[in-house]
């Protein structure tokens, strides 16, 4: 059987080099180094306006990566790869060609070129690094802000505190699709991590990762607790580590047990303010993600033949 990478034999080359100007303990800039290392140099890079955008690569005329390297507006990634990947087809070259946006420029403002990517199964990767709001312009909420979180746009006042609305579930949106292969990251499950890199560097069609990426200025957390809190996140739930493969989902890591919310939620000052009610329901909605993606009802036999004998009905001279 052939070995799988893990992080002592994955490459070690950089192509996002050291010198690059993110905060000390960025979640960003841990998991886009480890990216770049198993793409390699045969990779063209684009990254729209966000964190990456700023501290990696924008700074004309100097760029941290070593690879060609692009930008261009904020909305536009899964456009901008498709014909980057498009120009190397038709030169008869095979680069691997990656977009690595943020998750404002991914869940909100690209979600349309995004959805359009997949639709037609462009062969790129597409990567969204998630610091759960807008870092870059100051700490805008986005679709994947948490409930609860203190953001500049989901104030902690009277009336309001901090955000009202749950995460998006943007992994249900793009597999919608039948994309080659998805998957959830983490940089505290760095074996995991760079399976699921290699995986989707090894696949042709729409691959989309999705990393959850620490951000120590709007969490306000400290540089430090990176890793620990990227790994909390898996242990209490609000992060879950599975890819979606030939239709197929599969969970490639299930904690023991839940760990309360609490413990993921004391270490970040965006979620200092919460009340008893707010986080009991936050803790409530995790608890729903968890049962369906650990513990999925399996339905009684009688009524799965039912079904079967239903849809064979329904799908007679189809
Ligand atoms: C059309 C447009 N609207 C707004 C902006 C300003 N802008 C640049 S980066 C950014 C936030 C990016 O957030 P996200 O995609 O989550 O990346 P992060 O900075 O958090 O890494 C915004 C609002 C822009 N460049 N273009
Ligand atoms: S603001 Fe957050 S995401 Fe941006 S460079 Fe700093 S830690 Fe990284
Ligand atoms: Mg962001």
């Amino acid at each position: 059987m052939e070995k799988k990478m893990n992080i002592r034999t994955m490459p070690q080359e950089d192509h996002l080099l050291n010198g690059h100007g993110a905060c000390a303990g960025c979640g960003v800039a841990v998991a886009v180094k480890n990216v770049m290392r198993i793409l390699g140099e045969n990779t063209t890079v684009y990254v729209p306006a966000s964190c990456l955008l700023v501290s990696g690569g924008g700074m004309y005329p100097h760029s941290a990566f070593d690879v060609p390297f692009f930008y261009s507006a904020f909305e536009n990634t899964g456009a901008v790869i498709s014909g980057i990947k498009a120009g190397y087809r038709r030169q008869g070259k095979d680069v691997t060609v990656v977009g690595i946006a943020g998750d404002g420029g991914t869940f909100d403002i690209g979600l349309q070129a995004l959805a359009g990517a997949a639709e037609r199964n462009e062969d790129v990767i597409y990567i969204c690094v998630d610091n759960e709001a807008y870092m870059n312009t100051g700490t805008q909420r986005s679709g994947s802000t948490p409930f609860g979180a203190w953001t500049t746009t989901t104030p902690v006042g009277k009336r309001v505190q901090g955000k009202r609305q749950f995460k998006k579930d943007l992994m249900s949106v793009v597999s919608s699709q039948d994309i080659a292969y998805a998957a959830t990251l983490s940089i505290a499950h760095m074996n995991d991590f760079v399976q699921k890199v290699e995986k989707a560097k090894s696949k042709k069609g729409f691959r989309f990762l999705h990393i959850m990426t620490p951000c120590t200025s709007g969490w306000k957390s400290d540089p430090s607790m990176t890793y620990d809190l990227a790994r909390m996140a898996v242990e209490t739930g609000m992060w879950s580590l599975y890819e979606i493969e030939d239709g197929e989902t599969r969970v490639t890591y299930r904690p023991n047990e839940m760990v309360p919310i609490t413990e993921y939620l004391k270490l970040q000052g965006r979620f200092k303010h919460m009340s008893k009610e707010d986080i009991e329901t936050l803790q409530g909605w995790i608890c729903q993600k968890w049962n369906k993606r650990y513990c999925p009802a399996v339905p009684p036999l009688e009524k799965k033949e039912e079904e079967l004998a239903l849809n064979g009905d329904h799908c007679e001279g189809v």
